[in-house]
């Protein structure tokens, strides 16, 4: 059988929760102690959060610890890795340790998927600027609909004078520990959120308020569009696990679970994602 006949008998029987329930949450035998370190204990938006220390993005400097891993999801049959930053939504605190992460990492587009800004902004508003730490952070511009918001930011690192554009794409209907409320508006962001991502090798940030549940939900539903493409068999629960590997406790709740495995159906159901089409050679005519 497919593998997506697989999730829909999965989904029309029920036992995909439990499926999920039964994953690890964290990956056995992965430490997290930089997390707990005293020096960085206020860097963690919650105690139960932590970054498996292999995968953690290590800031260049002494201070070197924020509360986010690297996330490579394999898409062989684009012979690529798609790179993510999961991290915690920056706190006021870690909003320079933001900045420069995403400055090193030479990471072009931020994708938020929570509406509080809970406890610190980390961008000003449009036409003002902010400083955080080393940084300096323009909002452009701002446009969108009720479902999301994109914005034009310029970051100058201060000591070189250099700039770069940074876009970021907010997602306004999501609740924490919640599904979005429309799968079709969330389709579309996605969708947006491949279109807005380079090809280059340049790691996506991702974040939530805690970096786990939501973001979760984002990168796998990436993953299987990217697998759908390229006419691939698409495990959600390998993909669950992957993630689990290099951040512990991606997806929250089995109903977002759930949800990401009905919009994967919808997807193909629907060719939201269509497979490449493999080109024919075109005969010469003489
Ligand atoms: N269950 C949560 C925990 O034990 O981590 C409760 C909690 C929630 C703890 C938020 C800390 C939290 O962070 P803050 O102190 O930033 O509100
Ligand atoms: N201790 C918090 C709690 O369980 O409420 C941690 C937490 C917070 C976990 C938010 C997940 C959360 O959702 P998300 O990762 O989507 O921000």
């Amino acid at each position: 059988r497919s593998s997506i006949q697989l999730l829909r008998d999965g989904l029309a029987s029920g036992t995909v929760p439990a499926q999920f329930d039964q994953l690890y949450r964290k990956r056995p035998g992965m430490s997290m102690s930089c997390a707990r370190l005293p020096q960085n204990v206020s860097k963690n938006r919650y105690r139960d959060i932590s970054p498996y220390d292999s995968t953690r993005v290590v800031l260049k400097g002494t201070e070197d610890y924020i509360n986010a891993n690297f996330i490579n999801m394999d898409v062989p049959s684009k012979g690529e890795v798609r790179r993510y930053i999961a991290c915690q939504g920056p706190l006021p605190g870690t909003c320079s340790d933001f900045w420069q992460m995403v400055w090193e990492q030479s990471a072009a587009l931020v994708v938020m998927l929570t509406t509080q800004v809970e406890r610190g902004r980390y961008w000003p508003n449009v036409s003002a600027s902010g400083t955080y730490g080393g940084f300096q952070v323009t909002c452009v511009s701002e446009e969108g609909n009720s479902a999301y918001l994109l914005r034009d930011l310029t970051l100058t690192h201060l000591e070189s004078k250099e700039e770069r554009q940074i876009c970021q794409m907010q997602y306004l209907a999501w609740p924490d520990h919640g599904v979005p409320d429309d799968s079709s508006d969330f389709l579309n962001f996605v969708s947006q959120v491949r279109s807005k991502r380079a090809d280059g090798p340049e790691p996506v940030v991702v974040h939530c308020s805690a970096g786990i549940g939501r973001t979760g939900v984002l990168i796998t539903m990436e993953t299987a569009m990217c697998l759908i493409e390229g006419g691939q068999s698409v495990y959600p629960l390998d993909i669950v696990r992957t993630m689990r590997d290099q951040r512990a406790m991606m997806i929250q709740t089995p109903s977002q679970y759930r949800f990401v495995c009905e919009a994967i159906l919808k997807v193909y159901d629907e060719e939201i994602v269509k497979p490449f089409e493999t080109e024919l050679p075109v005969e010469k005519e003489e």
